[in-house]
């Protein structure tokens, strides 16, 4: 990476503590992803993107501010990308997987949250990440009550915009959830100074459902056996779509596909053809969060989905590109952020039809249930998820963890014993047959 110290300083971070920080990350990403083998060529890009994170994207955003632009800072699927690209901005997904800042997140959170909200706190308090030094709004959400609160306490650090998320998918809610949408359409016009219209929403939406279908077209090359893509991979590219240019990040998938489906007409995969294949469901892997997919694929198993926001939930669903006035399109971009089956709703029960079909269309001999300590909507509903899995005969593994690297070790045992059981399971199925 070229010296970037100048920008850095620009952005006010404290330059001591991110060089410490950028020192963490090399060694652990050679570990989990340069260390694969048959890796895909078509997987450089997602590595240089890596490699450049605190660089050059940074540059180019700070090129588009000095030349007026706003970059809008997002924590949640349930926030329309679409909107921020019609009103002439740029958006940056700022959840944050590493711990960083924790002394500075603990002087104004409770130490027992969830680790991403402590992260993200970490990060803005330390001043330690570029993408929120570079954002003019941060848009938060009522999601959880974690989140809800800590954006009250992100206010006084830097502008915050908070979109109501309703607990429930009724008419009402509907109603409501539509109603913040065209609040924060004129939020993001008031910021940018620049109207949405018809032709400026169509265009996002196109360019936003072009992202997501690729990402549909990359999550159905992963149903074959053997997996043309490890789950990690699979894991980088979904985080990187939450702040890449669209344009750019759409045409390097799509090229990736080409090669995968060369791979699957060939026979071709990153593990044998009949290594056990997980299903992961749960709470969002915010990059570099990679600890759970790495410890599962170098104990024997591939991840072949994802239910997650990073993962099915973010490109399962399009946004209708029809709509005869801007109106009509606003209401087709609430509809579809509304879709998104995340544990803050209730009932949550199509989370669980969706995560049954998932596991049949990807033939998953298991799934790991993966909750972040402390995060209740998914570690409460995980009670449901295990009992959906185990009456449908479907082995499940509940994973509890932070994302602190102490237990690696013992994570890496509950999960080879789960792949043990997987193991006897199928010859058990064997011997039946
Ligand atoms: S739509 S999953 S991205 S809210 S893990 S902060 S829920 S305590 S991240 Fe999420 Fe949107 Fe839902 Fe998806 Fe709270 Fe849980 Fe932490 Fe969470």
């Amino acid at each position: 990476m070229a010296d970037y110290t100048r920008l850095w300083s620009e952005l006010g971070l404290d330059l001591e503590a991110h060089e410490k920080l950028l020192q963490a990350l090399p060694p652990t990403y050679y570990d989990v992803y340069l260390a694969q083998e048959n890796r895909p060529r078509g997987m450089e890009y997602f590595d240089f993107v890596v490699n450049e994170i605190h660089g050059l994207r940074v540059q180019e955003l700070q090129d588009f501010r000095q030349k007026g632009g706003k970059v809008v800072g997002t924590f949640c699927v349930f926030v329309p990308e679409e909107l921020i690209l019609a009103a002439g901005g740029v958006y940056a997904g700022l959840c944050a997987g590493i711990e960083i800042g924790t002394a500075q997140a603990e002087a104004v959170l409770p130490r027992n949250i969830c680790p991403l909200i402590k992260s993200f706190m970490g990060f803005k308090l330390a001043r330690v990440c570029p993408y929120f030094e570079s954002c003019d709004l941060l848009v938060g959400e009522t999601t959880c009550d974690g989140k809800k609160k800590a954006f009250e306490v992100l206010a006084d650090f830097a502008p915050v915009h908070v979109m109501e998320t309703p607990q429930k998918k009724e008419p009402r809610d509907r109603e409501l959830w539509l109603e913040e949408v065209h609040t924060l359409a004129a939020r993001l016009e008031d910021l940018t100074g620049k109207r949405i219209t018809r032709e400026t929403l169509t265009e996002a939406i196109r360019k936003v459902n072009a992202k997501r279908r690729a990402l549909q077209r990359l999550g159905e090359l992963r149903k074959a056996d053997p997996p043309p893509l490890s789950g990690r991979d699979a894991l980088l590219i979904y985080q990187i779509a939450f702040y890449d240019d669209v344009e750019r990040f759409t045409a390097q998938v799509n090229a990736l596909c080409d090669e995968l489906e060369e791979r699957v007409q060939n026979g071709v995969g990153v593990v044998a053809r009949g290594t056990p294949r997980l299903v992961v469901t749960g709470t969002p892997m915010a990059i570099p969060n990679w600890k759970l997919p790495y410890i599962a694929e170098t104990s024997g198993a591939v991840i072949v989905a994802e239910e997650l926001c990073t993962g099915a939930r973010y490109y399962e669903a399009l946004t209708d590109e029809e709509g005869a006035t801007l109106d009509d399109l606003l209401a087709n971009v609430a509809a579809r952020h509304l879709e998104a089956d995340c544990a803050c709703f209730t009932p949550n029960t199509r989370r669980l039809e969706k995560l049954l079909e998932m596991v049949r269309a990807y033939r998953a001999d298991g799934v790991i249930s993966y909750v972040l300590s402390f995060c209740d909507p998914y570690a409460v509903e995980n009670y449901q998820v295990e009992k959906v899995l185990k009456q449908a005969g479907v082995p499940v593994l509940k994973v509890e963890t932070d994302y602190s690297p102490h237990d690696a070790g013992q994570l890496k045992t509950r999960v080879q014993a789960f792949l043990e059981m997987l193991g006897a399971v199928a010859a058990q199925a064997g011997a039946a047959t």
